[in-house]
């Protein structure tokens, strides 16, 4: 491919100079890091742009299927280093750099994180954009450039305190501003007939305009488009308003308008924000299908084609308005009847369900659905009716009980709907899909989920990298199963010694992270066990925190006992109006204060909250940790891929039998991972039990002293009944089962100090996790996702 890419250091010298003065009007004598920064993104940049430039041309001259991911989150973290990485720059960056007398490291650090997500489903598809350009398939992701991306999490007396994140404060300089794509959106008012046609006569008016970023894949061979929407007026500005002195109204349209895309909804929203979050899913998805109705009439008559160049994925039921808007305009504006309108939608549109938690699941009140979207709510109760003339024998319905089901409405509209990893599409079978899958049985397909191991390997532990490299070449980066060819190195005379070195050398850099950020000193000797994940009780963080209570009050009454010495680190947020996620946080945060001054215990637990957990805190906890906690109530998890990035980096996993976890233990061998705590189904059986947890905390003293210690105020002196509510939540309702896994966990976090104590058996078991992780790369998802759901293929010769 043709291209800027430069043959020298001196070259990008030479082109971060000129960056530096005709984009940024900066002396290098004056130029701060900002400066900088900027000026290589520039230059890295110019360098995508060639390639994605020919990607592009491509794509329209071969006029193949085009995938288009649909997603309100994309949690794509910072850009510069990928795109250095993908373009294999690095050592020219470096250089350049450096003969001005700056820092490389320095210089990619000082980038925001992009945070246009809550958790996993946003890096999902991060890690999806990394692995279709990777592998050549032509793809749009499509989603809301949100002006405040997910809070900044801050700790006030160990109390989650939220701030705006504001990552557009500074010029961002990936994106290409769009003003020449733009869409007029409405919302609300009639639906009308004229001259037998139905109308949708809109009463608010809002237009979507396009901002573009692009995705390098690895070794530039191909580039997509992030097409990210933000809300504009349609009428920006009334100069009537102004001239009369009136200067807020003036403007008042263009402020309104730009709250669509202002900020990012949280996991758990509340009800105030419900209206906003509904217009802004109808806002992205109706602005994408226009763009994609769009740029197929640019080469195509037979809007019935439509299928065979058209692959729309919805990242859960968020973009689901998505199929009936496309629907409208077939039947509505282009004159299709209903049941070919449908046929096409149906063959064009695909679900990904990420969770059956019943609360996470959509629903809209009908009156605000219809309110908002009047037309639509007629057509889902088109689309119920069609499904009940063809299965008139159920009783399944979008539309029912008062409410707008995304979930049903999804999976009636859709192709294909897949779950995220085995087990959770198995549950989807046989839980909240039931009957619609009995209907339907060859609807529903499993795509297990994948990171990038551009990012989650290479660029974030390249240590590691490079051993493995030296080891087996580099082709692992862009083929991961290649990881299978370090078994056999594994047993030669030397290499776990380097192995391990590595990781020591890793531990070592986040000790020294850590201690220059929060000024905390961690031992860089003990075992690193971290639990880093949105905080919800279903992930149980409270079950780590109650054992390692357990545990400290175990060491407190025999402190010179030989304790394997360990630092557990948490990181993660918890929604605003999550008051339980907020508490647990609070707790582990006041253990911690008590435990960490502890001259009996201190040199053998440490405990550590580090705050504002994002995609750049991640990328330098996975590749020091050695333990990897993965503790979730079975069948809650859909799958987890945090997980998989720890497996991968060289971490044993202390796990239950949920999501993913169950493939990464098939992988990596049960003999290498810890596995405790209940199956799905003993979960859904042990429930029915009325007193599951007063037994299971009268069969263990362990556990009653851990609560007992909960409930004296132990850990909060000044407010001793601070957290008698969690001690009582677990006693007499404990819905995701803490305490009757409380002993097995117990159990298997002992073994795990036991083989600690054998550092050549622990290195061989880490050894092995990474030789076996290759199957969790998303490029497996992807090439997965081209296959059974797309019909897509890579443009790649
Ligand atoms: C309805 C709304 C407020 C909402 C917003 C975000 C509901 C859910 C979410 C996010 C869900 C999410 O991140 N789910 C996670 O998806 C990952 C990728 O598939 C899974 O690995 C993980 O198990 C699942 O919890």
């Amino acid at each position: 491919m043709a291209g800027k890419a430069p043959t020298s250091s001196q070259d990008f010298r030479h082109a971060l100079l000129q960056h530096l003065t005709y984009t940024m009007g900066k002396d290098p004598e004056h130029a701060q890091f900002f400066d900088w920064r900027m000026a290589l993104s520039h230059a890295v940049r110019d360098r995508i742009v060639d390639h994605w430039v020919a990607s592009t041309r491509k794509t329209y001259e071969q006029d193949g299927k085009r995938v288009y991911y649909l997603s309100m989150e994309f949690l794509i973290g910072r850009l510069l280093e990928d795109g250095i990485v993908n373009l294999g720059l690095a050592e020219e960056a470096k250089e350049a750099l450096d003969s001005f007398g700056q820092d490389y490291r320095t210089i990619l650090m000082d980038e925001p994180d992009a945070a246009l997500g809550n958790g996993g489903l946003g890096r999902l598809a991060a890690c999806f954009l990394d692995s279709l350009s990777t592998i050549g398939c032509p793809a749009y992701g499509y989603g809301i450039r949100y002006e405040n991306g997910l809070f900044k999490q801050s700790f006030v007396d160990g109390r989650q305190v939220e701030a705006a994140e504001t990552w557009l404060q500074e010029p961002h300089p990936w994106e290409f501003e769009r003003p020449e794509v733009r869409f007029t959106l409405g919302f609300g008012g009639d639906v009308i007939s004229e001259n037998g046609k139905t109308i949708w006569k809109p009463s608010e008016l809002i237009q979507a305009e396009a901002f573009d970023t692009p995705i390098v894949g690895w070794q530039g061979r191909w580039a997509n488009t992030l097409r990210l929407w933000a809300g504009r007026a349609v009428d920006p500005f009334d100069l009537g308003l102004f001239n009369s002195g009136d200067f807020a109204a003036a403007s008042e349209h263009e402020a309104l308008a730009r709250s669509i895309s202002r900020v990012l909804y949280p996991e758990d929203s509340n009800e105030a924000g419900k209206e906003l979050r509904l217009k802004q899913e109808y806002f992205f998805s109706a602005a994408s299908i226009r763009d994609i109705l769009r740029r197929f009439d640019s080469k195509h008559d037979d809007i019935r084609l439509l299928p065979t160049k058209v692959a729309i994925q919805s990242n859960d039921t968020h973009p689901a308005i998505a199929g009936p808007e496309l629907l409208r305009i077939l039947h509505d504006e282009r004159g299709l009847s209903f049941e070919e309108a449908f046929d096409i939608t149906h063959h064009c549109m695909n679900y990904t369900n990420h969770t059956l938690l019943p609360e996470a699941l959509e629903r809209w009140d009908e009156r605000l659905f219809g309110r908002l979207l009047p037309r639509h709510l007629q057509i889902i109760d088109r689309i119920d009716d069609a499904h009940y003339k063809a299965h008139p024998h159920r009783t399944l319905s979008a539309r029912s009980d008062g409410q707008v089901k995304m979930g049903e409405l999804s999976f009636m509209v859709s192709n294909r709907v897949n779950g995220v990893s085995a087990l959770h599409t198995d549950l989807m079978k046989k839980t909240v899909f039931k009957e619609l899958n009995a209907l339907h049985p060859e609807r529903i397909v499993n795509e297990t989920n994948g990171v990038t191991p551009r990012r989650w390997l290479h660029s974030c532990n390249p240590k590691l990298s490079s051993l493995i490299t030296e080891t087996i070449g580099d082709e692992w980066v862009a083929d991961l199963e290649q990881l299978k060819k370090l078994e056999p190195a594994i047993e030669e005379a030397g290499w776990l010694e380097r192995f391990t070195q590595v990781k020591t050398d890793n531990k070592a850099a986040l000790c020294d992270y850590v201690s220059k950020a929060h000024g905390i000193n961690l031992n860089p000797e003990a075992m690193f066990d971290i639990q880093i994940k949105r905080m919800h009780e279903y992930k149980r963080q409270h079950l780590n925190i109650l054992e390692t209570i357990a545990h400290w009050l175990e060491i407190k009454d025999n402190p010179s006992a030989d304790w394997v010495p360990r630092v557990k680190l948490f990181a993660g947020k918890a929604a605003q109006g999550y008051y339980f996620a907020k508490d647990i946080i609070r707790l582990i945060n006041d253990f911690a204060k008590v435990a960490n001054a502890d001259v009996d215990t201190r040199d053998v637990l440490q405990v550590v909250f580090l705050p504002n957990y994002n995609v750049t805190l991640a990328e330098r906890l996975i590749p020091a940790a050695d333990l990897s906690e993965q503790i979730s109530t079975a069948g809650k998890e859909a799958s987890g891929t945090g997980n998989m990035k720890f497996a991968l980096n060289g971490a044993l996993t202390i796990g239950t039998l949920d999501g993913a976890n169950v493939e990464i233990r098939e992988q990596v061998g049960a003999d290498n991972f810890f596995l405790f705590g209940m199956l799905a189904d003993e979960v859904m059986q042990r429930r029915m039990m009325h007193d599951h947890a007063q037994q299971a905390i009268n069969a263990d003293p362990r556990l009653a002293r851990a609560l007992d210690a909960l409930r004296s105020g132990r850990f909060s002196p000044e407010d001793p009944g601070r957290y008698t509510h969690i001690a009582d939540n677990l006693t007499w309702s404990d819905y995701f089962l803490v305490c009757s896994d409380f002993t097995d966990y117990w159990r298997a976090q002992r073994e795990v100090d036991q083989v600690y104590t054998e550092p050549q058996k622990w290195a061989k078991m880490a050894a092995l996790n990474v030789a076996r992780s290759g199957w969790f790369s998303s490029d497996r998802t992807i090439r997965g996702y081209m296959c059974d759901i797309w019909e897509a293929k890579s443009l790649i010769p």
